[in-house]
């Protein structure tokens, strides 16, 4: 039965361990019991237990940042283009339903329109800010107060004016999380100094999260949505780009709301008519090229319509974008969109970007992998990565800390390496969706390679070869042993035998990691006294350094004191 291990029958990587390689390395001792198979996998699940933990920050890449806080992570579907997903199915329809010959408009400027100023204001308050009683008339669909508004806050369409949305939106700088207020009115009344205040409805987002409201909850919205992270802010377009979607509304919406959105207000369930969260797009085939020229302003907002599209979040005007109140916006440089018509839009199927409907995120790389290699100091520092088709990794700092770029989906192994240096257990990654963190890998730096596991004083190929091929596979107890000890054996309990090899340098291919289908593999046939290319035949690692013959005889030979024929 050695025969077929010599033949190299196993699967290459089979860090998985199909049930193949188990029954192979298991037939291999003349005749004794085949281990249990459910303590073999189990004793492979111990030797495999990473733990993998889902990071709740830690955007990538860019996220529009405000006050020092993210307008929520990079990956958030807010902050993700949209400019090559397909087209939706009913587009035709939506767009016919908002109306084809309507025409765009940027509902903010700088200045006073029938004597209030324009946009939705926002501001920030530093850490710290007091926190003040505020009762919401939809209480059951709010998040609760007190709300760290300022006395001062600014209101939608303004403090003194009593009608309108009067939304009020506060950004803590110290959290990072975002309070959003519908009809916000203060009590006592303005002018007077504000003792607490009352709302149709109000919301709280953690910025750095992608959690969404309770589904059929409502916000200062009627889609469920932040407003924020949908205004067009002065700011990022005076910098040159508004890398988010841009809230919209329309006149007629469905009575239904389609991811990201949570909520509706409607009775119209015509299936032609959007619903609250669809998506819209800017068609590449509009023009920038005008006569005369589009101001950079204009420029800088039709290119974030086509990439990023914006969000169907209330009913209201029909094509109505929104941005933020600010004295620096030029309007006549806002007015040269008013070309635009309902027909230059699409709407985008968003579907694919779904990673949950209760989250936020979508299914877009790259994300970020952190782990930290315990163990002695000279072990965990410097170490380099390899393996993982498309995973990129930093070199170990002085503490071990490592960071992993991976695309989204990622599953894969990755090998931490180092000279003389293993590290374990195996390092595999499964269907990574999420930022994540990686505790569990632990490096050792052996400095003997005595072979003699079952120290009878001789080194032999289905004693100690085999033995060293189960501790490999993770076999624990008398399952580890069983006729596997050399006459006269001094070390005959599994644990002592397992102590033995873990501090012995077994990583033969030079990966810094001991496998049972590479090194245990190569250790065997060698000691069986084979050579040349049938040694290393389907048993080199793809992140080895050590991948010839050549290289793993001299090893074995200066290192383990094993002589094999060239
Ligand atoms: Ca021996
Ligand atoms: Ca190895």
């Amino acid at each position: 039965m050695i025969a077929m291990i010599l033949a190299g029958q196993i699967s290459r990587y089979a860090i998985g361990m199909n049930s193949k390689f188990g029954s192979l390395a298991c037939s291999a001792n003349r005749g004794d019991a085949i281990p249990d198979h459910g303590a073999f996998w189990f004793a492979r699940a111990l030797l495999t237990s990473l733990v993998l933990m889902t990071a709740t920050s830690g955007a990538n890449g860019a996220a529009p940042v405000i006050g020092g806080c993210p307008i929520f992570p990079a990956n958030s579907i807010w902050n993700v283009p949209v400019d090559t997903l397909p087209v939706h199915g009913n587009s035709a329809n939506f767009v016919a339903s908002i109306g084809i010959n309507a025409g765009l408009h940027l509902d903010f400027g700088s200045g006073l329109y029938q004597g209030r100023p324009m946009g939705i204001p926002f501001t920030t308050v530093p850490a710290g800010q007091p926190m003040v009683p505020i009762t919401f008339d939809v209480a059951d669909e709010s998040d609760p107060g007190p709300y760290p508004i300022p006395p001062n806050i600014p209101i939608e369409g303004g403090a003194a004016f009593p009608s309108g949305d009067r939304h009020g939106i506060v950004i803590d700088r110290g959290t990072c999380k975002l309070y959003e207020v519908g009809v916000l009115n203060q009590s006592p009344a303005y002018p007077a100094a504000p003792a607490s205040w009352t709302g149709y409805s109000g919301a709280v987002w953690d910025l750095n999260s992608h959690a969404l409201r309770p589904a059929t909850w409502t916000s200062a919205d009627a889609a469920g949505l932040p407003i924020l992270p949908g205004l067009i802010r002065y700011d990022e377009v005076a910098a040159g780009e508004i890398a988010h979607a841009v809230r919209f509304t329309a006149q007629v919406t469905r009575r239904a709301f389609d991811w990201p959105a949570r909520h509706y207000a409607s009775s119209n369930t015509s299936s032609n008519v959007p619903a609250m969260g669809a998506r819209f797009r800017l068609k590449a085939s509009v023009s920038e090229v005008r006569m005369p020229p589009l101001s950079a302003t204009a420029i800088t907002i039709l290119r974030a319509l086509k990439k990023y599209g914006m969000m169907l979040a209330d009913n209201g005007s029909n094509w109505y974008i929104s941005g933020a109140t600010d004295d620096r916006w030029n309007n006549d440089e806002l007015h040269e969109l008013d070309f635009i018509r309902g027909s230059d839009f699409e709407a985008v199927d968003v579907s694919s970007l779904m990673v949950n409907v209760n989250s936020g995120q979508a299914a877009v790389g790259p994300l970020t992998v952190t782990g930290t290699i315990a163990g002695p100091a000279a072990a965990i520092g410097g170490v380099t990565f390899c393996g993982g088709a498309g995973a990129t990794c930093s070199t170990s700092d002085a503490s071990g800390n490592y960071s992993c770029s991976v695309p989204y989906g990622f599953s894969g192994r990755l090998y931490p390496r180092k000279t003389d240096t293993i590290f374990a257990p195996a390092l595999t990654l499964a269907s990574v969706t999420a930022n994540a963190s990686v505790t569990g890998v632990t490096a050792r730096q052996p400095v003997t390679c005595a072979l003699d596991a079952d120290n009878n004083g001789s080194v032999g190929s289905v004693t100690d070869g085999l033995l060293m091929l189960r501790w490999m596979l993770g076999m624990t107890g008398n399952a580890a042993t069983a006729g596997a000890l050399g006459l006269s054996a001094q070390r005959i309990v599994a644990a002592d035998i397992a102590n033995h090899l873990t501090a012995q340098k077994l990583d033969i291919d030079g990966d810094s990691s001991v496998d049972a289908a590479t090194d245990g593999v190569l250790l065997l046939r060698a000691l069986l006294g084979i050579s040349g290319n049938a040694v290393i035949a389907n048993a080199v690692s793809p992140c080895a350094t050590r991948t010839t013959w050549a290289s793993i005889r001299a090893h074995l030979a200066s290192t383990c004191s094993l002589t094999v024929a060239p």
